[in-house]
């Protein structure tokens, strides 16, 4: 591990680079945050503000460029990936990218390609329920056998509201594709088709949006998975994962934190977003990443697992608009991702 403090290009100052800005200047430890980039000059100069030492740029390859950027995080929207990661690679900064790699399974396979000529791993992907305790609990069962092989998982995805322009499509790119992410990690499983139904629309949903929806994935190791998708459920931010077991089953997000009893009545509060509900991952997945920059590594989620994610996107979002089952085209794993 190296002594110096990573120096840290956040891109993309919205909800979620502002928060790593915080998180990595406040809560973690090895790293500062040297520039921020947003094509939107006043509010990168504004966030750079609050940071000693810190750089705003317009641009994301002058703020590489800058001798005192060691690393990337990019949390810019996820068209603007694509060029950043490239960039990232073809001057080898470790990058930690929030989801999605990129939109599409196409360009997903651009980056792994340049990230391959590069010969090493430098790119890792937010996929932040990796590091929930949670989760992390719910995979070591289900890797160490105890509840013998797992048959379904049932998964629920609520949001409290979304944004007026939050699509169909989005339903599955923007919201389901952390179960997929998932569904791949917890069973250690491929998945192989998706199938979508829709049952008549929630009249709190915004016009025009299908809301909800019932997502199935089928796996290579014969699960099945249904992840019960709500983005306008209107009453909290809820994130649940049932895992059905020849031997048992295991369940996790049922969020019991503070429960109160009082008038007759019991009760807890339910999380009203996922920057509350997974705040302590995010902060392990960041140190996660900090620590091994530092010693020169790559970890966690990786490029691959972007593109495995948009692959199944892709025919979940087929399925949405044909109500068939579709079948996921998936291109065969590189060497360097086994
Ligand atoms: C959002 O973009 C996220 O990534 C959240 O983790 C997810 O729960 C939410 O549904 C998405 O809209």
């Amino acid at each position: 591990m190296t002594d110096r403090t990573l120096g840290v290009a956040v891109i993309g100052t919205g909800m979620m680079g502002a928060d790593h800005v915080r998180r990595i200047d406040r809560v973690i430890s090895g790293a500062r945050v040297t520039a921020v980039v947003d094509i939107d000059e006043e509010r990168a100069d504004a966030l750079a503000a609050t940071t000693e030492g810190c750089t705003a740029y317009t641009d994301h390859a002058a703020a590489m460029a800058d001798p005192a950027v060691d690393a990337v995080l990019i949390a810019s929207p996820g068209p603007a990936h694509e060029a950043a990661l490239l960039d990232a690679l073809a001057r080898d900064l470790p990058v930690l990218c929030e989801k999605p790699l990129t939109p599409d399974a196409e360009s997903a396979l651009r980056v792994l390609e340049a990230e391959q000529k590069l010969g090493r791993r430098r790119i890792q992907v937010g996929w932040m329920r990796r590091f929930d305790s949670e989760y992390l609990r719910l995979r070591a069962l289900l890797e160490s056998g105890e509840l013998g092989r797992p048959l379904l998982l049932h998964c629920r995805h609520r949001n409290v509201r979304v944004h007026d322009y939050f699509t169909d499509e989005m339903l599955i790119t923007d919201a389901v594709a952390h179960e997929i992410d998932c569904t791949r990690w917890l069973l250690d499983q491929e998945i192989t088709a998706v199938r979508v139904l829709r049952p008549v629309p929630s009249s709190g949903a915004p016009e025009g949006l299908s809301d909800p929806q019932l997502v199935l994935f089928e796996t290579d190791g014969g699960a099945v998975v249904n992840v019960e998708m709500f983005a306008t459920c209107g009453f909290g931010y809820q994130v649940q994962a049932e895992a059905v077991c020849e031997g048992g089953t295991a369940r996790i997000g049922e969020g019991h934190g503070l429960m109160t009893n009082t008038a007759g009545r019991w009760g807890g509060e339910i999380t009203q977003d996922f920057i509350a509900r997974f705040a302590d991952a995010y902060d392990r997945e960041v140190q996660s990443w900090v620590d091994a920059a530092r010693r020169g590594e790559t970890t966690g989620p990786s490029a691959w697992d972007g593109y495995a994610v948009a692959a199944v996107c892709e025919a979940g979002v087929r399925a949405q608009v044909s109500g068939e089952r579709v079948e996921v085209s998936l291109a065969e794993r590189p060497a360097l991702y086994r």
